[in-house]
């Protein structure tokens, strides 16, 4: 008695909203939750909003799925992913696709798409983007898995995918295996970075040019209607515009200033380390939340002295508000730039030939870090594929020198008044970096061969040289 066209398993949030996007998109949905009060409650709830099949085991859920079966797992990720997939893989059948929603480690996915490969399964790994109203109204997807699967599962995809401004549906086939949840990490890791940079720009306008979090929110919002467009900057100045009920203060200022976080910035960073790609951005901003937590730390350095300075004055701080703008759009075209390097290193690592501009697109839209910008970057990458990094896009170099100097004087009146932006200065130090004609490296490899004979490599000839540092200091061939 096969009837539902998908399935989902994990009711909690993102499974009961992804269900209910599919059902409303015309799909009939078979649902079900390992604890099954909560597949009673999704009924009671939302029965009347399309075609379900309410499953309370396992057996009744994968029998009520049309074949070849599409089985959307959207649990805890981690032990109960695998818990899940040994529940139902003996259940299923050659062709059928067992498709993980969750915040899955591509590495984990890696494993469980080529387990369940011998069995004939297709394990779509998906990485899924845009919280809970994401789910619901159209998310941004990251598909990975099998081309075969994807021509399966793509076209529901596409109808319950946000759509971006033109139109276009925000999912593609990203890649084979777990190149979607690879895809969706560097997204998160990315979206780390943006919104270190825009607390940053907060803290700037609030201790250097001493505006208030209604005024800033004014600034967000006037950014939003700029080339800072997006889904993050809209929802800052939400946020700097609510005042708390309870005490009638913003609310910015009662909430505990100690950023939490889930994993997936953190392993974005991990990863970079593995591939060797530089993603200072992603990095800092995962310590800036990690040093936000350690409470002890922090409040055994209150007493360290600060500089000597004053906020500025009205004229001064409406300019150095503008400053700050160019500051942060710079800085975030510098996180974009290693997000996607990194997304390209993995690609030519794991060999999944990820179209880049595609990334760009899908990301449009649905997602946390959606963003107007992000059609440029679709451009540049459409423009030449092999793009070595944004910043050799003619466009965005052309931004980022035009915004260089109000950049540097961002970050020049972070240190002077003592304000961190850990976010803007090491964006800025990335940039200074690829442009600088010769960097410190060449003295560190003298270092290394000093003291370890490591050896270098030479400007005006083929080779690789040391130096007899305790003998002549005459050089050799290594
Ligand atoms: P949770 O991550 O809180 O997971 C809860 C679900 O996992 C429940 O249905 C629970 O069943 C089920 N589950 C657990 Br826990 N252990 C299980 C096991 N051993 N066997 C079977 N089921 C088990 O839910 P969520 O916040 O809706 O997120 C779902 C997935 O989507 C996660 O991987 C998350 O990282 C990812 N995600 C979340 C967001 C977001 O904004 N929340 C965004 C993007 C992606 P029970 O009811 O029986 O306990």
């Amino acid at each position: 008695m096969a009837t539902a066209q998908i399935g989902v398993t994990g009711l909690a949030v993102m499974g009961s909203n992804l269900a209910r996007n599919f059902a409303r998109n015309g799909y009939s949905v078979a649902v079900h939750n390992r604890t099954p009060a909560k597949t009673r409650a999704f009924r009671e709830e939302f029965e009347a909003e399309g075609e379900f099949v309410f499953a309370e085991t396992p057996e009744e859920f994968v029998a009520s799925l049309e074949r070849p079966r599409r089985l959307v797992m959207m649990v805890k990720a981690g032990d109960p992913t695998d818990a899940v997939i040994e529940q139902f893989a003996p259940l299923l059948e050659p062709g059928d696709m067992l498709i993980d929603g969750g915040n899955a480690h591509f590495a984990d996915t890696r494993r469980r798409e080529e387990q369940l490969r011998q069995q004939g399964i297709h394990y779509v790994g998906t990485g899924i983007s845009g919280g809970e109203e994401g789910a619901l109204h159209g998310p941004s997807i990251m598909p990975g898995g099998s081309s075969e699967a994807y021509a399966a599962l793509g076209p529901m995809l596409e109808k319950i995918a946000a759509k971006a401004p033109d139109g276009a549906p925000c999912v593609t086939h990203v890649g084979p295996d777990g190149a979607g949840h690879f895809v969706k990490m560097v997204h998160n890791g990315i979206e780390y970075a943006d919104m270190q940079l825009i607390g940053e720009a907060y803290q700037l306008l609030r201790e250097v040019a001493g505006y208030s979090p209604a005024e800033i929110a004014e600034i967000f919002r006037t950014w939003n209607t700029g080339r800072l467009d997006s889904y993050l900057i809209e929802i800052t100045a939400e946020v700097l515009a609510h005042t708390d009920a309870h005490s009638g203060r913003p609310f910015v200022d009662v909430v505990l200033d100690q950023a939490e976080q889930k994993g997936t910035g953190r392993w974005t960073v991990q990863l970079a380390l593995d591939l060797g790609v530089p993603v200072p951005g992603i990095a800092e901003a995962v310590f800036a939340r990690s040093l936000s937590g350690h409470s002890r730390l922090r409040e055994s350095a209150r007493e360290l002295a600060g500089p000597r300075s004053r906020p500025l004055d009205s004229a001064a701080a409406q300019s150095f508000a503008d400053q700050v703008e160019q500051a942060l759009y710079a800085s975030k075209v510098v996180s974009y730039t290693q997000g996607f390097h990194e997304i390209a290193a993995g690609s030519a690592e794991y060999e999944w030939n990820i179209d880049l501009a595609a990334v760009a697109a899908i990301w449009r839209g649905g997602c946390i870090i959606r963003a107007a910008f992000l059609d440029r970057i679709r451009e540049a990458y459409t423009a030449r594929p092999e793009l070595p990094s944004l910043l050799a896009d003619s466009t965005f170099a052309q931004e980022l020198a035009a915004a260089q100097d109000d950049w540097r004087a961002v970050v020049t009146s972070a240190i002077q008044h003592g304000v961190p932006a850990p976010g803007f200065a090491t964006a800025l130090a990335y940039y200074d970096s690829l442009r600088a004609d010769r960097l410190p490296a060449a003295l560190i490899q003298g270092q290394r061969d000093y003291f370890g004979a490591h050896t270098y490599r030479r400007t005006d000839q083929e080779g690789v040289f040391h130096t007899l540092w305790a003998g002549d200091r005459s050089e050799v061939r290594a």
